[in-house]
């Protein structure tokens, strides 16, 4: 088979999905419709043009205002039942989905439409495609840590149906510092722990080596700036880390994809994973950045296949039901 057909076919887990990020513009039209809001734009082709993004601001000015639509919990399930029947088509078995109660919440819909809707999907998923689905908690960085902290309090009533808490929107003069108390909070809750580290400029190291050593994740999503500090990698690879990359979106938000960093880390026997980010603005589901990253980095199955086996390695599942993938 050809590596595109192997690539789809490949079992594998997704670990870096925001379920936001999966709004594809078509379900946007129908949601609007469902709840009575006009929209700007008239046709997908509008809604597409303005994808033009050239940096991570750029992208999140988009991204926020198109929620607007969401706002019952059936409106969650059925962002997130499309999502999982795409991810099932890419091969996808098991899948951590990022989601952002603040960017709901902070509009006046509530915490319970926001997680009932998507624990639905997720149950379903496992009933009716045979994928297990779990939630992960993102915080946004660019509100306060006392939002955040009212976040995880108004989250312990739903903690069976949440595995892992995380920290994404914008990075720049939001480091993962800001939030030691929350996550030390959170891992006291039996949470497992996860933050985006990705920011482009000097001094981004500083991020990762807070996360690693202040905070104490048990992933990273991104990360990948970690090669330029050699000792970082050696503790990554030593306690077994994973680090949550994704090719389409770095190829978007960052300059590049950061092929040369990820196959770098791949080769240096770091738990690097391949993942969508946001598939419904970035081009692609998760096999297509799989394929993406392949044909940069004249990568082979045996690569894509080592790829998948990381992706088990570094998800939350437990030991016994990793097992039954790898
Ligand atoms: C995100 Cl690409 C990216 N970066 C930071 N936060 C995000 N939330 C959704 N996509
Ligand atoms: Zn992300």
């Amino acid at each position: 088979v050809d590596l595109t057909t192997f690539a789809y076919g490949l079992p594998k887990a997704e670990l870096h999905l925001h379920l936001e990020g999966t709004l594809e513009p078509e379900l946007r039209f129908a949601l609007a419709a469902r709840n009575g809001i006009e929209l700007a734009e008239k046709t997908v082709e509008e809604i597409t043009a303005t994808y033009d993004f050239t940096d991570l601001t750029s992208f999140l000015a988009v991204y926020y205002p198109a929620m607007n639509v969401l706002q019952t919990a059936e409106d969650f399930h059925d962002l997130a039942w499309a999502y999982l029947e795409r991810a099932r088509e890419n091969g996808v078995v098991h899948v951590e989905m990022f989601f952002d109660p603040q960017a709901h919440t902070s509009r006046g819909v509530p915490f319970a439409n926001v997680v009932t809707g998507y624990r639905r999907a997720a149950v379903r998923a496992q009933d009716e495609l045979g994928v297990s689905a779990e939630l992960i908690l993102c915080f946004l960085r660019d509100f306060s840590a006392e939002h955040a902290m009212s976040t995880l309090m108004e989250a312990l009533p739903y903690r069976a149906w949440i595995t892992g808490i995380g920290l994404d929107s914008d990075e720049r003069d939001n480091p993962p510092a800001k939030f030691a108390a929350v996550f030390a909070r959170a891992k006291a809750e039996g949470f497992f722990t996860t933050m985006h580290c990705d920011i482009d400029q000097k001094g981004s190291i500083e991020h990762i080596r807070q996360v690693l050593e202040e905070i104490g994740v048990d992933r990273v999503d991104h990360g990948t700036n970690i090669v330029e500090d050699p000792a970082l990698v050696a503790a990554a690879k030593e306690r077994g880390l994973g680090f949550t990359t994704c090719p389409l979106s770095n190829s978007f938000v960052s300059e590049e994809m950061k092929s040369d960093e990820i196959v770098r880390l791949l080769r240096a026997g770091v738990r690097v994973t391949i993942n969508s980010d946001d598939p419904a603005y970035f081009g692609g589901y998760v096999a297509d950045n799989y394929v993406a990253l392949a044909e940069r980095a004249g990568l082979d199955a045996g690569d894509l296949a080592r790829l998948a086996v990381n992706s088990f390695e570094a998800s939350w599942l437990t030991p016994a039901r990793r097992a039954a993938y790898i």
